[in-house]
């Protein structure tokens, strides 16, 4: 341990701990910007020590010394509040201003903007005078994703969650001085580079230079549309994550509020992702048994984060035949409500309006995929439109319901609807990591060996650790399975699939997003590892509190299979739930 000096105070911290972590230890907040101590994943840190707003004084050196990547040193003396100090941290804030486009109060990051956030909380008073301003275009080529390089303060946050943490290395720096930019790679548009649409970019970007494609308008429109039947699903990590916006507990279950705001923002019905995880598992899990029964390709992959999908097939195209067949909850939801719920309520499925309420951009990109148009092809009518017609993120429904004047936190807790809105704990725990697996798990084992299932809680795959794994014996085989979260993480295993060296495992379970869904890039901001774990607690609170925990069992489920689908993996389900992935 080393002894160092903060503002008078003397504090004990291990060898090798930084200035800004040592202060902390002292109760002493240093103010940063473009550092990140986890970008996504603990260990994976950004601390490039750019924004220069962290400097301190250090008796004996010349200089100021930014503290985020400056190791403390036995018997230094650091002053962190020195008149000189707050007058360069302010500095080099103005200095980011001088050529900032400050139309703060149009900007989709008004309010949770980290650089508007430290000028108040630095006391900023002045901007100097304004210097050349850049005017690049904003690329708005992608589905799930806005880049506005004006606003960028190049603190390349966003690099390294593309790079570091997701391995899929779209964006660079480029250029020097006033001309320096982060752009896609090869400065082309961003749908053209291998951009998985993952948007863990846009949940560190500090400013507004990366942010969500904001659809909200297209559901104001659909709502305000009396011909048109609107309708909305919630997956399964938004029952615990909306809540934040309006100032509840991170992690809080606010399913019932979820619904009642949906309501009262003139939804027509209102039903639950999770109902259709659990028709998930009944075809995910009965295509994983018939794999293993059949000699099939294995191990199996899950395929409902479609930031997973896009990495496979930009980087593993070899390996698709080991995904599942299966489409996403999000994409057996949407034809199903114009085929199955249509039919039942005679409704022209023409003029049902699908509405997800999504975790994550790239199930914008998902809905949008040319495939995904079963409900139109299965009535051979081209007058139907996308199976999904709109998703929005976490953050564009709480601005929804924001805008509807919505006092979101003393809502009564409603009910989703009937036919589609019923959802078991495994379904729930879709929303972190691991939760796709136990709830496969908790299926499969009881459809294969005819026996209830011991024990429900598969602890070894939760949580934030790396790369998880568990096995289970059915009827004398041991069914092996691995858990990844992120795309760094699932590069990992995809590398030893391709190598034969995963030969012996069943099921890989991948999430685009460190935590899984509770992590998505369209979650409300922040999302650190902290709001992650909190999160992920709140998602197996809910699995408890639930009064049905296995897919098989939910009576909804066994309702559809009953009056519409017949069997899974029998036709109407090939017709409507499965897909595939050609290299
Ligand atoms: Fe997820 Fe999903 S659980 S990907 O993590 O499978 O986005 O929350 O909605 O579709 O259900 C996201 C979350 C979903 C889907 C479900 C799956």
């Amino acid at each position: 341990d080393i002894r160092v000096i903060i503002d008078g105070r003397e504090v004990t911290v291990p060898e090798g701990t930084t200035i800004l972590e040592a202060a902390k230890k002292a109760n002493v907040k240093i103010p940063t910007l473009c550092y990140l101590k986890d970008v996504g994943l603990k260990g994976i840190k950004h601390d490039i020590g750019s924004c220069r707003v962290c400097v301190v004084e250090v008796d004996g050196k010349p200089d100021f010394v930014s503290s985020c990547n400056t190791p403390a040193e036995n018997g230094m003396v650091i002053k962190t509040n020195t008149p000189k100090v707050l007058a360069a941290r302010k500095l080099n804030l103005e200095m980011l201003l001088s050529d900032h486009h400050l139309d703060c109060t149009t900007c989709p990051k008004n309010g949770i903007c980290e650089l508007q956030s430290l000028c108040a909380e630095l006391n900023v008073r002045a901007i100097r005078p304004q210097g050349e301003m850049k005017s690049l275009p904003i690329d708005d080529s992608s589905p799930s994703i806005i880049r506005n390089p004006n606003k960028c303060i190049l603190c390349q946050r966003c690099i390294t969650a593309c790079k570091v943490l997701q391995t899929v290395d779209a964006l660079e720096l480029y250029g020097n001085g006033f001309d320096a930019v982060v752009r896609p790679k090869g400065g082309i548009p961003l749908i053209e580079t291998q951009c998985v649409n993952c948007g863990q970019c846009a949940l560190v970007c500090p400013t507004g230079a990366i942010v969500e494609r904001d659809d909200t308008w297209k559901v104001w429109e659909a709502i305000a549309d009396p011909s048109k039947h609107v309708v909305a699903q919630t997956a399964p990590s938004t029952h615990v994550t909306i809540g934040e916006a309006f100032g509840l507990p991170v992690g809080t279950d606010i399913t019932g509020k979820m619904v009642a705001a949906l309501r009262r923002l003139g939804f027509d019905a209102v039903f639950d992702t999770n109902w259709a995880a659990d028709l998930t598992i009944m075809e995910e899990g009965y295509e994983l048994i018939h794999r293993i029964k059949n000699n099939g390709v294995l191990p199996q992959t899950t395929s409902c984060s479609p930031g997973w999908i896009k990495f496979a097939e930009e980087f593993y195209p070899d390996l698709l035949p080991h995904i599942s067949s299966c489409k996403s909850p999000q994409q057996m939801f949407g034809p199903i409500a114009k085929t199955f719920y249509a039919e039942k309520k005679k409704i022209n499925p023409e003029n049902i309006f699908v509405v997800s309420v999504m975790p994550c951009t790239a199930k914008k990109y998902e809905a949008a995929r040319p495939e995904m148009n079963s409900a139109a092809k299965y009535w051979n009518n081209p007058g139907i439109s996308r199976d999904v017609d709109v998703v929005l993120t976490s953050r564009e429904l709480i601005r929804m319901i924001r805008e509807a004047g919505i006092d979101f936190a003393n809502l009564p807790d409603e009910k989703y609807d009937p036919i589609m809105g019923e959802g078991t704990g495994a379904a729930q725990i879709f929303g972190a990591t691991g939760g796709v697996m136990e709830a496969a798990l908790r299926t499969a084992y009881e459809v294969v060996t005819g026996k209830t299932l011991p024990k429900l809680d598969f602890e070894d795959i939760r949580g934030m650790k790396g790369i998880k794994e568990a096995s289970v014996n059915m009827n004398g085989i041991t069914v092996k399975v691995l858990v990844a979260h992120s795309l760094g993480l699932a590069r990992q295993l995809m590398d030893k699939v391709r190598a034969g060296e995963l030969k012996d495992y069943h099921f890989i379970e991948i999430m685009a997003c460190p935590g899984g869904c509770i992590g998505g890039g369209g979650q409300p901001i922040p999302t650190t590892v902290e709001e992650r774990e909190l999160r992920i607690n709140g998602i197996y609170e809910r699995d408890k509190k639930l009064p049905i925990r296995k897919s098989h069992e939910n009576p909804e489920i066994q309702a559809i299979y009953k009056e519409f689908l017949g069997e899974p993996l029998g036709h109407k389900s090939h017709q409507l739930l499965h897909t595939h992935y050609i290299p």
